[in-house]
């Protein structure tokens, strides 16, 4: 792989992209002003050769996945993301679902005795689930399982709900944590720089809010995960403040584990007039993402809302996580129109997918600890009955 790398160098006549695949090989940081030149003029190949060195470097052909399950308590939503094709406004809450505690729970006694390993709790941010609301929820799950691992709410919900149960946001986070909450989800980032989350989001939690409440939880031993949504309005310049912000704060606490970049879909929402990215703009932003973002250990394709394809394809571009089994109870995507109207991959399905492209698959927990190297097991149908 260096040799391809050197090669690069060598056929590169622009000495900015020269500088930054030499930076790449010597393990060294590369700047803002870097990044945008990627951006702006790195193609597929450079940019990928130069991801999947970093990747490859970092974890070799390991590519990881989790067993895991989605609940969405509600799809009604105080907000209004220009992008959202999934929440409906409390005038309109009849349009909508929302879910009782027994009704959650019976969700996840749905799983028992199947050997997932997270819950995934993300919904929209209604008025009448409060602090207290989901403390109880959280209590019941750790209490039916103790072993489950509860990563729930993003930060645009957190601090709706600390902010109505008038605590701070450190307080808050703290009666979550003892209630059994263990990670955040990287949801609500969007974009930060506030020229383009005025227009797309206006009325939420902002960038400085989101990176706040996810140092809170750092500092309280959480890890967490961050998203971007990018291919829409934003510009180049953009995506590099998202992603320096988010290095910044991991230079700081170490605390996420991974990076998600969300491709914007359009159907059903407010911005189905903006054009979505192409496939190559997909690979290149993973790709830049990887070479960018060094201190980020991970880097994750959402596969229900990329395309099993794709995500497959994003393995070759610095992808080392393709998330989890899932099922098909989350709407966030397929409401937008993703490719994946039904999304649920059981681990045969996985493991196969991801030995198609010759890497090796690992079951992994929300923490990424190794629970599986699924790479030198044999994919007969029978080895696998019964792993869903
Ligand atoms: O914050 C909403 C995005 C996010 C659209 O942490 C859209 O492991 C594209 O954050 N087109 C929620 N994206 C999902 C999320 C997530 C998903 C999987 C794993 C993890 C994790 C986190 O979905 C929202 C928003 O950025 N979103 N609408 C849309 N039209
Ligand atoms: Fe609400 Fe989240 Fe949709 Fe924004 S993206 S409207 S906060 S559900």
């Amino acid at each position: 792989m260096s040799e391809t790398i050197e090669i690069l160098i060598q056929t590169t006549p622009d000495m900015e992209l020269q500088t930054i695949a030499q930076k790449v090989m010597d393990q060294k940081r590369i700047t803002d002003e870097e990044c945008l030149a990627l951006f702006e003029r790195g193609s597929l190949a450079f940019v990928g050769a130069l991801a999947n060195f970093t990747r490859e470097r970092m974890h070799g052909d390991k590519t990881y996945f989790n067993r895991n399950f989605h609940i969405e308590p509600t799809n009604v939503c105080v907000f209004s993301c220009k992008f959202c094709s999934y929440s409906r406004l409390y005038a309109h809450k009849e349009e909508g679902w929302e879910l009782s505690i027994d009704q959650m729970l019976d969700i996840v006694k749905g799983y028992d005795g199947k050997p997932v390993t997270e819950v995934h709790i993300v919904g929209g941010v209604h008025p009448k689930m409060n602090l207290a609301y989901f403390v109880e929820l959280i209590q019941k799950i750790h209490a039916h399982r103790p072993g489950l691992h509860v990563k729930a709410f993003t930060a645009v919900e957190l601090d709706y709900m600390f902010r109505k149960a008038k605590l701070s946001s450190e307080e808050g986070m703290k009666v979550l944590k003892d209630a059994g909450l263990q990670s955040l989800p990287g949801g609500g980032a969007e974009i930060f720089h506030p020229e383009i989350r005025e227009q797309i989001a206006a009325d939420k939690v902002n960038g400085d809010g989101w990176l706040q409440i996810h140092e809170i939880a750092h500092n309280m031993g959480m890890h967490s995960n961050a998203t971007m949504l990018y291919g829409h309005i934003e510009k180049f310049e953009h995506r590099v403040d998202h992603m320096s912000r988010l290095r910044t704060l991991q230079d700081k606490t170490k605390g996420f584990n991974t990076f998600i970049p969300l491709k914007f879909r359009n159907s059903n929402n407010d911005m189905s007039h903006v054009p979505e990215s192409t496939i190559t703009e997909d690979m290149r932003m993973y790709a830049i993402a990887r070479i960018y973002l060094d201190n980020f250990p991970h880097l994750k394709a959402y596969w229900p809302m990329l395309g099993r394809q794709n995500a497959q394809l994003s393995l070759a571009f610095g992808v080392n996580d393709i998330d989890g089994t899932i099922d098909d109870s989350t709407k966030i995507y397929s409401m937008a129109g993703s490719e994946e109207q039904t999304p649920t991959m059981s681990t045969a399905e996985l493991v196969t997918l991801i030995k198609q492209v010759k890497r090796k698959p690992i079951e992994r927990d929300t923490l990424y600890q190794e629970i599986n190297d699924y790479s030198h097991k044999s994919l007969l149908a029978e080895d696998l009955a019964g792993l869903n």
